[in-house]
């Protein structure tokens, strides 16, 4: 498999993390995002919407959105699981990584940032709105963690919800967000033990710079 993804972009890091839970090992391509190369002819071939990350199979069926791919992943490869077992709480940990992929990144999104500033926000005004609707949805994390039963979000072992907190939280520090929820911060530190979270984080990828 291919993963075409970038050190910086928090969706491929999700993958990364999945991957290697799983101890999958795919060869990496990368988009280098401030130079535009996530919307040159040949990558948007591979993914119309010119975003990051992108799973290429091995029959060569591209597989595109981190949760998509994370959830396609637990389905090919069963161990370890990143869903729990029973209905309601495999509703919950998908609550929480929702809360991430549809809530809280999507404003981030270099493209969004970019597009408020052509239309006259300073870049200073669209750092402190991303990092203010961060805090707005860690506030909420921080409250649909409180049953936790291990180290982790949602039991004593990873989660999607880890994979999409860790990201998450590294996007809130370059945001400058004051990271003050203790519940977060414990379950990244829980996860920053494991080799699968600290492997693949963005400053020991080779296109990190
Ligand atoms: N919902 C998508 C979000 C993907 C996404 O926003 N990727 C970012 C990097 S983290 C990207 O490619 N941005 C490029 C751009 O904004 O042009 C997913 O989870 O895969």
């Amino acid at each position: 498999m291919i993963l075409h993804g970038y050190f910086r972009s928090s969706a491929a890091w999700r993958v990364r993390i999945a991957l290697h839970l799983k101890g999958l090992t795919v060869e990496h391509r990368y988009q280098h995002l401030r130079k535009g190369e996530q919307l040159s002819p040949g990558y948007l071939a591979l993914n119309p919407q010119g975003l990051l990350p992108s799973l290429v199979l091995d029959d060569g069926t591209v597989l595109t959105q981190s949760l998509a791919i994370c959830e396609y992943l637990d389905e090919v490869r069963l161990e370890p699981p990143l869903l729990p077992g029973d209905p309601v709480s495999r509703a919950r940990v998908r609550a929480f990584a929702q809360a991430i992929a549809c809530d809280i990144h999507p404003v981030q999104n270099l493209r969004v940032l970019k597009a408020l500033q052509a239309r006259g926000q300073t870049a200073e005004d669209t750092q402190t709105w991303a990092a203010e609707v961060i805090a707005r949805g860690f506030d909420a994390l921080e409250a649909l963690a409180t049953d936790r039963t291990g180290p982790f979000a949602f039991g004593d072992r990873p989660s999607l919800a880890d994979v999409f907190l860790v990201p998450q939280m590294a996007n809130a520090r370059r945001f400058g967000v004051d990271l003050r929820w203790p519940r977060l911060n414990a379950i990244e530190a829980a996860c920053l033990d494991l080799s699968a979270f600290a492997e693949t984080h963005p400053d020991r990828q080779p296109d990190a710079e």
